[in-house]
Parts: structure tokens; C-alpha cells; sequence
């Protein structure tokens, strides 16, 4: 048979590239560019240079891989299993989730779920059927936390990370002509945002990164300030002090489209640059250089990423930019911080049913009591707002608070919650605080696992679904909550008879749904006809919409659309600088820094003990997350786990580049290989996260490694610690103390 090309979206990270598959009879032959996507200019390095593409064939096809359906036949984590048949491991859970939700309620059962790389509203909408509001997971440390403070404060989305373009105007230079990044690392994270910025700065942009280390972002950037770690809301606060107090903001958008600006005002006073230098360790003068070049260089863009959102002062630092970025005129305009309408397409907050949920079971979602913001409370009172304007719901996410609930399954307080369903998530090495997912998950009465791999996570489940991955499912994704859809075909056979059955997750959430009545609601039998449905508003099919649209639906950009739509979508209809959600929430409705509860300032009798700053998770290629470990191509790359520590406070414990070296925290210690960085405060170290060692036994007490150097064995994730608005907790703020491996 001829080979055969076919245009799918890669979901191995967060770019979704658009690829061209080229297959032989099913088989995977090779994956390119693809052509027709007309951001192919804005990808680096070309998809042809990204690893993970270049090992497609050793993931697809790896030995390892789970084929078929595993029912646990030893104990929990003894990795004993047997291969049962679709029909049985769906028939079973059922019977299971109907005795559980019988004898606990429906709120007994919990879906977890890692970052988004699937279609995740059908595990709401069978979490809104089935009657639990408990999902835990990313949602509040990762994208949640800037979605709802966006949706709060300007009234809706603000376009982020992947979606950024940046263009030239007439005369050559850009439009935007300052880029703020706040803890983030393109040139290791988001492939598209990193092009952008290099585009942009070719053509004359300037840039300003504000990170604890040097990375090669911050190299590129014009103006670098490396604070403290978690000190970030009062370098922001003190660049709005100075913005003020200089009278460089745009005073006719401030008069006419903001709220409470004399309340920033006096907020702002609290922190002088001489004073905020002081709790970040930024000179005062960097501080000013930075605030008067954003504020100048309008219409600028501002992005925060995970060096905000993993901080205890997450939501405070988040609504600090924002102040930021509206006080200068930069919302919604044309090169600024844009915000695009909802997607043509039915979306998924349509698709995920929400309004099946009664009111009562969503009151019983564990955490939204106390953090009210990322969960359904904050949700469904900003959305009011929102759809007053909109007439639409703006992307948010809803969660129940992950360290709360983790404590509910084992203490049954505030009531027992009995089941768990991972959905594309790799709990024990992504959550905090890992002894107590441990011992959560191993107390459970039902616990499920939709993966590829045998993790360590579905090591300890009682069933595990191999689900299909990108290459194998049609798809239909809107760009990082944006206007933007692009579609994909299945380019690859989910099922091969004798060889693998793979089930979508659509599919298997479904088979689920019907064996627990829910059928009317799960009308389209495969994923393809839920494309299908999804693209009636544009009037044709999934196959359509890719051989007449190219698979792709970039709608007009439309500026400054609060003029024609007479304000926000917030209670005052203005940008709310003071933030009257918040106030009704019952938090502090500005930006107030807080000290982190573990620092050498907070802790001083502890950072004797733990003297050094721990920060984790900074990205790096050619991982993402917890994955790609088993593939040898990609590990060959990056074969071990690296801690960078500078080398003055290296030498001084004795410790060389390249030794092996414990870092310790008050929750326990875990293993990586130093590597000297001088882009790093002395007291500040760097560990990476996500790792396990595939190659280890899958059973207890190895679990494929997840002790020996996964860091967030040593990172705390205690419901005090978590951030007050939003309930995220801190990955990057922990005291450690780091010591050479004696023997290893
Ligand atoms: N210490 C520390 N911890 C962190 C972070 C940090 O910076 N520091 N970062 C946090 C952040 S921002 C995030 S988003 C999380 C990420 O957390 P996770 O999303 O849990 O991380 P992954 O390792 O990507 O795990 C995803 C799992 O889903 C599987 N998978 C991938 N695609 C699919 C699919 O389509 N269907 C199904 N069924 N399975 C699929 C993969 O094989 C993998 O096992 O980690 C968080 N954890
Ligand atoms: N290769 C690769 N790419 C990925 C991922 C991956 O796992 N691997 N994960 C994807 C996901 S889910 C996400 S969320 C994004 C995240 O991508 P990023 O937002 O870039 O996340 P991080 O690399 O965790 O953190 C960014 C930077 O924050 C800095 N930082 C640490 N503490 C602080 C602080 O207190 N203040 C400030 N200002 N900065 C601080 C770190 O040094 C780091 O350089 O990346 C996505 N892309
Ligand atoms: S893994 Fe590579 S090809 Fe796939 S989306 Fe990410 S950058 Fe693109
Ligand atoms: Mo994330």
C-alpha cells in the first residue's frame, strides 16, 4: 500500500504543533512539519528539531507500552496484573463506582488529572453526570490561577504563552514594543512564545525578565532582575509605586476604564523601591530602570508563568501584573495584552455539561469553603459577570483544593472520599508532598488509571485503561484557551487486533457513563462525530474542516473592544485594579506581599538547619514532566536528574560539579547531580522535577524509582502554605540543606 499523509496536532507538549504523519498500512513511517500550518514560522526550534517528534516511532511502538486493559491481581503495588478485556474492566468499575456512590454519595468519588493534554471536558462531563465537583490536580497551580484572575479583574481571558504573536507594523518595527516575562522560561518551555520573542526583539522590542536565575531567556533580555524567590508581588507593587509616583501611566484609560485607582495608590505607597529592594534583593534602581521602560514602551505584552503561579503569594503577585499592564493602557490593545473572543467552535465548557451538577453537590466541592477562587464559588460568581458582557462563560477552571482533599481520603474529614480516576496525570511524581499521595492512593477502595505507561502512579491502581494518544484520535483543540481551533485526524489505528486496543479517553469515559445510566447523555459513539458536532456552528464536518479550512480557524483580531461593548465583563464594568470579586470572596481585594511561611526570614531557627532556598520544576528540554524517560533516543539526551547549585556554595561543602548530592528539606530528602551555575543567588538551589527511572522494578517499594530523586518528595504542600485566594501551593518556595551522596 501507498503511503499515506495525514495532518494530526502533537500533544507530547504544550506547542501543539500541527504535523504531517506519513504512514504505511497503519504503520508509522515518519512525522514532519506540517506545512499547512501557518504557524509553522512561529515554531523553534522546527518541529523536525524537537526530540520527543524525533522519537515518535520508539514511543508509539514501545514494548512498554500498556496494549490492553490491566486488572490488578496482587496486592496494591505488587505489579501483578492481568490483561481482562475491555467489556470486563468497564463492567467492573462500574459495579464498583455504583456500590461506592451508593454507600458515600457521588462526591466520595474524585477525578485527578495532570495538565491538559486531552480532551478533558468529557471527564467533567461524566464527573457533572455521575454528581462529584471533586477534581484535583494542575488546576490551581497551572493556568487556573491566571485564567481566573484575568476573568476577574479585566472581565475575561487574556491571550497567553503559545497564542502570542507579535507583528510588525508599517514602518518594520514591531507593534509591541515591550515584552515582560515574570517567571518564565520560553526558551525551554513554550517553543512558540520563544520564536516570538526573538522575532520581536530582531526587529527592535525590547525585553524585561524578572527570574531568580540566569536563564538563556533572561540572557536575552535588555533588562534581567533576579529576585529572591517568592518575593515577586513586592517587586510588582514597588514597579506600580514607581509608575505612579513618575506619572508615567496612561491617565485617560485610567480615568475612564479602571476601578479604584486611589486604592492602588496608597497600596503602592508601602513599597518604595528602597524598601522592596530590601525583600527582593533587586537594587532599588534596577527596580526603577524596569518600571520606567514598561511603562514607556507601550503597547507592551505581559506573561507571567509558573514562577507566579507556584508561589504561596501566587494570586497576589498575578493581580500585580495585571495592575501593571492595565495602568499603562496595555489591555486589549493592538500589541498589547490582548483578549481574545471564545472560540467558533461549541466549547468545551458547553461540551463539559456543568449545569448538570446540582447546586447542592457543587456546595460539597472539599477546599472551595476556604479557597474560593479557582474552585466553583469564585468560578460561578465571576462568570455572571463575564456572561453579562459576553453572553458567553469565559475559560475557567473550577477544582476542588488538591492538599485538602488528599487529607479527606485519609482521615474521611470532612466526608469519606472512597475512588479515585486519573485522566492523564502522574500523581506521584507531579503533586506535592509525596508520601502523602502515596498514602492517599493506597488507601483507596477503587482506583483507576487512564495512561499509556505503567507509571508510578498506575502501578498502585486497580485497573489501568491503555488510552490512545494524539497520533491515534482525531482532535479538535482551541489554542490554550483562545479564539484559535485547530483540528487533527487520527492519523495512526487505535486498535490493531492481536497487537493493541487502545480506547480514547472520550471513549472510555463513555462506556463508563452508559453502564452507569448516563447514555442519552453520550450521544456521539466515537470522538470523530463529537468533532463533528463541535463544528456545526461553522457548518461542516471534521473532514471538511480539514480539506476546505486546512483544519484551521483563525478568527480577525478585534482591539480595544471594550469602546464598542461599552466596558468589562466585571461588577463595576471597568477593569477592577481593586478588585470587588475578591472583596466579596472575602479576600484582600489588592496585592499585598506576604513573606513566604518557610524562608530565612519567616524560619529563621529553621534555615539553620535548612539554609538554602529550594526552587523546582524550572523547565527543560527534552522532557516534559514526568514522560519520555523510557524512550531511549530522548534519555540518551538527559540520562540523570540535575540540582543547580552555585559553585562558591558548592566548594564551601565540599561538594564538585558532577557529585552526587541529597537535597533535604524538613520533608524528607532525595537524590540529584550537582551542577554548578553561577546564575543563581549562592543561597538559591534549583532541582528539577519529574523524575522516576522506568528502568527500576515497577513494584513496591521501588515504584520505578519515584523515591530516589523525584523532588516533590521534599516539597510541602500543606493547606496553610497554599495561597489564600486560590488554595496553589508552593513549589517554589522550600529551605533545604544539600549534602554529597557518600555512597551511591
Ligand atoms: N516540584 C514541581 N512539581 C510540579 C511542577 C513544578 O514546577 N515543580 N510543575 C507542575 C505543573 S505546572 C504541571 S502542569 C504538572 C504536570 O503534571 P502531570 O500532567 O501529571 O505531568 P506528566 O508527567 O505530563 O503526566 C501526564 C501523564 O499523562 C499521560 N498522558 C499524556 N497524554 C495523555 C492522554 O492524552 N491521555 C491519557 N489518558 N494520558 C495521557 C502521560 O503518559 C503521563 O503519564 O506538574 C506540576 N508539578
Ligand atoms: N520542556 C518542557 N516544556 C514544558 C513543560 C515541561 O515539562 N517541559 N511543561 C509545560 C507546562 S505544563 C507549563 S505550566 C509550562 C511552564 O513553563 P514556565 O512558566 O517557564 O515554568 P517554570 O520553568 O517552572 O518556571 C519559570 C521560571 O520561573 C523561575 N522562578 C522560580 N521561582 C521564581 C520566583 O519566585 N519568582 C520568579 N519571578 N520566577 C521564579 C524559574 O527559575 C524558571 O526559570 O511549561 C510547559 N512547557
Ligand atoms: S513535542 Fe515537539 S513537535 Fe510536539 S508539540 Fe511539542 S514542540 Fe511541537
Ligand atoms: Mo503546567
Amino acid at each position: 500500500m501507498a503511503e499515506k499523509m495525514i495532518r494530526a496536532i502533537c500533544r507530547w507538549c504544550h506547542s501543539q504543533c500541527r504535523v504531517a504523519v506519513h504512514s504505511e498500512n497503519g504503520r508509522l513511517v515518519r512525522i514532519e512539519e506540517d506545512p499547512t500550518d501557518p504557524r509553522v514560522d512561529n515554531i523553534l526550534p522546527r518541529t523536525r528539531g524537537c526530540p520527543r517528534l524525533a522519537g515518535a516511532k520508539e514511543y508509539v511502538y514501545h514494548p512498554d507500552r500498556v496494549r490492553f486493559p490491566l486488572k490488578r491481581v496482587g496486592e496494591r503495588g505488587e505489579n501483578k496484573w492481568q490483561r481482562v478485556t475491555w467489556e470486563q474492566a468497564l463492567d467492573e468499575i462500574a459495579v464498583k463506582l455504583s456500590g461506592i456512590k451508593n454507600r458515600y454519595g457521588p462526591e466520595s468519588l474524585v477525578s485527578t488529572a495532570g495538565t491538559g493534554r486531552t480532551h478533558f471536558w468529557a471527564r467533567l462531563r461524566f464527573f457533572n453526570l455521575f454528581g462529584s465537583p471533586n477534581h484535583i490536580g494542575m488546576g490551581q497551580i497551572c493556568y487556573g490561577p491566571v485564567l481566573s484572575a484575568n476573568a476577574a479583574i479585566v472581565g475575561w481571558t487574556i491571550r497567553h504563552r503559545t497564542s502570542l504573536t507579535i507583528e510588525p507594523g508599517k514602518d518594520g518595527k514591531p507593534v509591541t514594543k515591550c515584552i515582560f516575562l515574570i517567571g518564565i522560561d520560553p526558551q525551554q518551555a513554550v517553543h512558540r512564545l520563544w520564536k516570538t520573542v526573538w522575532d520581536a526583539k530582531k526587529m527592535g522590542a525590547k525585553l524585561i525578565v524578572i527570574d531568580p536565575r540566569r536563564t538563556k531567556t533572561a540572557e536575552l533580555a535588555d533588562i534581567w532582575l533576579q529576585p529572591r524567590p517568592g518575593t515577586d508581588t513586592a517587586l510588582l507593587m514597588s514597579m506600580i509605586n514607581v509608575i505612579i509616583e513618575e506619572g508615567l501611566y496612561d491617565k485617560e484609560f485610567v480615568g475612564r476604564w479602571c476601578y479604584g485607582f486611589d486604592k492602588v495608590v496608597e497600596r503602592a505607597k508601602e513599597y518604595p523601591p528602597e524598601k522592596a529592594a530590601e525583600i527582593t534583593w533587586v537594587p532599588a534602581e534596577k527596580i526603577r530602570e524596569a518600571a520606567r521602560m514598561y511603562a514607556t514602551l507601550r503597547p507592551g505584552i505581559s506573561v507571567n508563568g509558573m514562577g507566579l503561579e507556584h508561589l504561596e503569594n501566587q494570586q497576589e503577585a498575578i493581580q500585580a501584573r495585571i495592575i501593571m499592564s492595565a495602568i499603562v493602557g496595555n489591555i486589549d490593545a493592538e500589541g498589547g495584552d490582548y483578549m481574545p473572543g471564545p472560540p467558533r467552535i461549541v466549547d468545551d465548557g458547553k461540551l463539559s455539561l456543568g449545569n448538570m451538577l446540582s447546586p447542592e453537590q457543587k456546595k460539597k466541592q472539599i477546599g472551595s469553603d476556604r479557597f474560593k477562587l479557582v474552585a466553583i464559588p469564585g468560578r460561578d460568581m465571576i462568570w455572571e459577570y463575564n456572561e453579562k458582557l459576553w453572553g458567553k462563560k469565559s475559560t475557567m477552571l473550577a477544582t476542588a483544593n488538591t492538599p485538602s482533599v488528599l487529607r479527606a481520603i485519609i482521615t474521611g474529614k470532612p466526608y469519606p472520599v472512597r475512588a479515585a480516576i486519573t485522566v492523564a496525570g502522574n500523581p506521584m511524581l507531579t503533586l506535592a508532598n509525596v508520601k502523602l499521595v502515596y498514602k492517599a492512593l493506597m488507601s483507596l477502595d477503587l482506583y483507576v488509571v487512564m495512561d499509556f505507561w505503567l507509571t508510578p502512579s498506575a502501578q498502585l491502581a486497580d485497573y489501568v485503561l491503555p488510552a490512545a494518544c494524539w497520533i491515534e484520535r482525531p482532535q479538535l483543540e482551541p489554542v490554550l484557551a483562545d479564539c484559535q481551533v485547530i483540528g487533527g485526524e487520527a492519523a495512526l489505528p487505535a486498535k490493531v487486533p492481536g497487537e493493541h486496543e487502545y480506547w480514547t479517553d472520550y471513549e472510555i469515559l463513555r462506556g463508563l457513563g452508559i453502564r452507569l445510566g448516563q447514555e442519552e447523555h453520550w450521544p456521539w459513539k466515537t470522538l470523530e462525530d463529537v468533532c463533528d458536532y463541535q463544528l456545526k456552528p461553522l457548518g461542516m464536518t471534521l473532514r471538511e474542516f480539514m480539506d476546505k479550512k486546512d483544519g484551521i480557524d483563525f478568527p480577525p483580531n478585534e482591539y480595544k473592544k471594550y469602546e464598542r461593548m461599552g466596558g468589562f465583563g466585571t461588577p463595576t464594568g471597568k477593569v477592577e485594579l481593586y478588585s470587588t470579586i475578591m472583596e466579596k470572596l472575602g479576600y484582600d481585594p489588592l496585592p499585598r506581599y506576604e513573606e513566604p511561611k518557610e524562608s530565612p526570614f519567616s524560619t529563621p531557627e529553621l534555615a539553620k538547619e535548612y539554609p538554602l532556598m529550594l526552587i523546582t520544576g524550572g523547565r527543560f528540554q527534552p522532557y516534559f514532566h514526568s514522560e519520555h524517560r523510557q524512550i531511549e533516543s530522548v534519555r540518551k539526551r538527559r540520562p540523570e536528574p540535575l540540582v543547580q547549585i552555585h559553585p562558591e556554595t558548592a566548594k564551601g561543602l565540599g561538594i564538585e560539579d558532577g557529585d552526587w548530592v541529597w537535597i533535604e528539606t524538613l520533608r524528607g530528602r532525595v537524590r540529584q547531580k550537582c551542577t554548578y551555575f553561577d546564575g543563581l543567588h549562592p543561597q538559591v538551589v534549583h532541582g528539577e522535577h519529574g523524575w522516576w527511572f522506568p528502568e527500576l522494578p515497577g513494584e513496591k517499594p521501588w515504584l520505578g524509582g519515584v523515591w530516589e530523586s523525584n523532588i516533590n518528595v521534599v516539597v510541602d504542600d500543606d493547606p496553610n502554605r497554599c495561597n489564600p485566594r486560590s488554595g496553589g501551593w508552593p513549589l517554589k518556595t522550600a529551605l533545604c540543606k544539600v549534602y554529597k551522596v557518600k555512597k551511591y
